[in-house]
């Protein structure tokens, strides 16, 4: 199997990949695009996203053998986990329930969280309508997460799946959302307990 060739930087959608990648135990080439110096802006980076974001793959041995280019992280997940037969169970009942928890990340956590980092700690004024806005969002989404996961060790149908690898690169930055995750036990026992995984390590390591 040809190596994945990832575009990748160190964030949080960046890590999702990575995370992925070293959990499934696939060879992978790191690209890094450097988003704050303008990478994915470039004509060869647009090439394969059109959206200029990171993170995004060319899968050399795609379906039907051909190169496969994709973006959008929670695609890009189900696809190495469709194309691995890991993390995401065949049973439909139990599939869905991963899809359902990777579409909340995606369609809420990393967003909501996303507009907390931009508020606190990039935005060159200070804005506290956008920072109590989506704060509070963040912080109830902290809560659901914290509910759903009392007496549970994973997101969705108690075994760990592509769901809980989206959602670790986002709870990693509770500092820089000024959230206090002992205020949630049951998440800070699943993120603790989801850092201790040596690839799960590994992915949020890189790229460095
Ligand atoms: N929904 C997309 C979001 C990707 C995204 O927002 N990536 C950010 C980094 S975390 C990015 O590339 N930002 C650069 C920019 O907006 O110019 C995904 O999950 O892949």
């Amino acid at each position: 199997m040809a190596p994945i060739e990832l575009y990748t930087w160190k964030t949080s959608n960046g890590r999702k990949a990575t995370v992925m990648l070293e959990e499934c135990g696939l060879e992978y080439n790191l690209h890094p695009i450097n988003i704050g110096q303008d990478d994915q802006f470039t004509p060869e980076f647009i090439a394969i996203n059109p959206n200029s974001k990171i993170p995004a793959m060319i899968d050399p041995d795609g379906p039907d053998g051909k190169p496969y280019t994709l973006f959008e992280s929670g695609a890009m997940l189900m696809y190495l986990a469709e194309k691995t037969g890991k993390f995401m169970p065949q049973d439909m009942a139990k599939r869905y329930q991963v899809i359902q928890w990777l579409m909340f990340q995606m369609g809420g956590i990393g967003p909501i969280f996303g507009q907390v980092h931009h508020f606190k700690r990039a935005a060159k004024e200070v804005v506290p309508y956008g920072i109590n806005r989506y704060f509070n969002e963040c912080v109830r989404l902290y809560g659901v997460l914290n509910t759903h996961l009392e007496g549970k060790d994973y997101l969705a149908n108690n075994e760990v799946s592509i769901a809980d690898f989206a959602t670790v690169p986002w709870v990693f930055r509770h500092d820089w959302q000024e959230v206090d995750i002992s205020k949630f036990p049951n998440v800070e026992r699943w993120y603790e307990s989801m850092m201790d995984r040596p690839a799960l390590a590994r992915g949020m390591e890189l790229p460095a």
